[in-house]
């Protein structure tokens, strides 16, 4: 598959290294690195490297990107030390969507507020 970036997409800057990121995990279909302003003890963002705006449209170009974008979710908390955390889509800006790259929530540990 193809994968599509956005020169003007700060997400597809992290996940190309032009913008620094906390990577805690990447491969060659996504890439996880630490909330810049967490609402929990454990942040992660996770986003495929392919550039869409948001889940449901990685899931149309994509159909397994979501799955496997819940399967690192599970690794990165276990591997954090968290067997138990939340998963939160935002999807579009009346719902808290800032960032037009999808990306899903990993939070563990006692979320403080709803990242919205
Ligand atoms: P959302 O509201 O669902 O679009 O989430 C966007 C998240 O991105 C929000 O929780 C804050 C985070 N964020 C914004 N700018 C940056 C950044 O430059 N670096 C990192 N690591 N996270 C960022």
């Amino acid at each position: 598959m193809r994968v599509g970036t956005d020169a003007n997409c700060l997400f597809c800057k992290i996940i190309a290294g032009e913008v620094p990121g906390d990577v805690v995990h990447r491969d060659d279909r996504l890439v996880a690195f630490r909330d810049i302003s967490p609402k929990a003890p454990l942040h992660v963002l996770i986003a495929p490297r392919d550039h869409q705006p948001n889940a449901a449209a990685s899931a149309t170009a994509d159909p397994t990107i979501v799955g496997e974008l819940v399967a690192s979710a599970a690794v990165i908390a276990e591997r954090e030390g968290y067997g138990a955390y939340n998963l939160l889509f935002n999807t579009g800006a009346e719902a808290g969507q800032t960032i037009f790259h999808t990306h899903l929530h990993l939070l563990a540990g006692g979320i403080t507020a709803l990242p919205v």
